[in-house]
């Protein structure tokens, strides 16, 4: 098996390795032998492909090491609670958070939202107000948008351009108008690939006070994510976009707004004491870890954060960058219609969104499935951006640390394709 030492350059390297890279990821060398052509997989942003040593530390841990954790006086318990508890350190590390404590172990992105709108819901006073953008994914608008029925507050939506780009002043003029409670925001649209200025929106949260909630889904699968650097007071993340298993997330927290966040889900682990009057607490972080964890999965994130570090956040950066510009370009050359901010010079990375005119999104993505080609066709779960700039739905291609140009030259033949049979 190659190391990734041997076969990965490091950040400061102009080349990046990707047949190394590739190397590691099973799928490729299986697809092609199954299907005759390579696997051309532009949908990471839906879900990334899983390098061997993840699928090794998790199988590993059900298959030589399982036991449950913070429970067992005996050995086997012992070291899987060390395991499990050794991967908050790395996370911490990954995303900068200065304590282990802040780091909660939920199934997903999707959960750290409910997590963060169910604990806060008593923080919260009738005619409170939450500001939102238009960008964002449905996992973070509906949870606010459910809480915001239990207590009567008021979800404001901060506009976009037609390029999908953020509106910066319209949001700055909301957020200091309003003096909202609670802003969130995507570091990275999942349908569009805009990434936001979020420099400029969190200073004029912190201006009125506002707590900040980032979705770092998207972002922490392309580039660097640093909680202190950004000054976030939430951040969420998902393991199996990060090259890590399904059913593992991250929620990260502020130590301070611990204080005002109360039990998501009840049951074993999460507790201090239990009586037949009433239950306490267990410190933050297990007191949001209701139950038995997902804890091969976490071991696995682990190994998947890890990954990541090997490779280099700043290479892989550097590597979606430059495939970015060059894949636009083509897809460009061959008159396909390019959505995002990358139309008119704004910052937009590693997510294509396109249309070929005349032909349905949803016919491309079939077509293009027979050429070994997988793209996501829909609304993305994100239908207030999408409508906002006047669509239903796109193709979407994205771009992994695997990724080459040859993926979007294997594509274009099959857009060809779809072309002269549909339109
Ligand atoms: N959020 C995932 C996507 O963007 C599912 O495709």
């Amino acid at each position: 098996m190659l190391t990734i030492e041997n076969g990965l350059t490091k950040e400061s390297d102009v080349s990046y390795d990707i047949a190394a890279i590739r190397n590691h990821f099973p799928i490729f060398e299986e697809s092609e032998r199954e299907i005759g052509r390579p696997l051309a997989y532009l949908d990471t942003a839906a879900s990334s492909q899983k390098p061997r040593e993840v699928v090794e530390v998790l199988t590993k841990s059900l298959l030589l090491e399982h036991a449950n954790i913070h429970r067992g006086a005996y050995s086997l318990s012992a070291r899987a609670t060390e395991r499990y508890e050794a991967v908050r350190a790395t996370v911490a590390r990954a995303i900068n958070a200065k304590s282990d404590r802040s780091i909660i172990f939920t199934r997903g992105t999707t959960e750290a939202v409910n997590l963060v709108a169910r604990s806060l819901e008593s923080w919260f006073q009738p005619g409170d107000t939450i500001v939102l953008t238009m960008l964002e994914h449905h996992s973070n608008i509906v949870p606010w948008q459910l809480l915001a029925e239990r207590r009567n507050l008021k979800v404001v939506f901060a506009a976009i351009q037609e390029d999908a780009s953020l509106d910066l002043n319209d949001f700055i003029e909301k957020v200091r108008t309003l003096k909202p409670r609670l802003v969130s925001f995507s570091l990275h649209s999942n349908a569009f690939g805009t990434v936001p200025p979020s420099e400029e929106m969190v200073a004029v949260c912190r201006e009125v006070g506002a707590t900040i909630f980032t979705d770092a889904a998207q972002a922490i699968v392309h580039g660097t994510v640093d909680v202190e650097k950004l000054d976030t007071d939430f951040l969420a993340f998902s393991g199996h976009k990060v090259y890590g298993p399904t059913g593992s997330g991250v929620l990260y927290v502020r130590p301070e707004m611990y204080q005002h966040m109360e039990p998501f889900m009840g049951g074993g682990d999460m507790i201090s004491s239990v009586t037949v009057e009433g239950s306490t607490w267990a410190e933050p972080p297990q007191k949001f870890e209701a139950g038995t964890p997902a804890i091969a999965e976490v071991l696995a994130l682990g190994a998947a954060l890890e990954f990541m570090d090997r490779i280099g956040r700043g290479a892989v950066q550097n590597h979606e960058r430059e495939l970015f510009q060059r894949a636009w370009e083509l897809l460009k050359s061959e008159g396909l219609e390019l959505y995002g901010p990358a139309n008119n010079g704004g910052h937009q990375s590693s997510i294509i969104p396109f249309n070929v005119p005349g032909v349905h999104p949803h016919d491309i993505a079939t077509i293009a499935d027979t050429f070994n080609v997988q793209l996501r066709a829909g609304n993305h779960c994100a239908m207030p951006a999408l409508r906002r700039v006047g669509l239903y739905s796109t193709v979407r291609a994205s771009i992994g640390v695997y990724t080459r140009l040859e993926d979007f030259e294997q594509m274009i033949e099959a857009l060809r394709h779809a072309r002269k049979i549909l339109s």
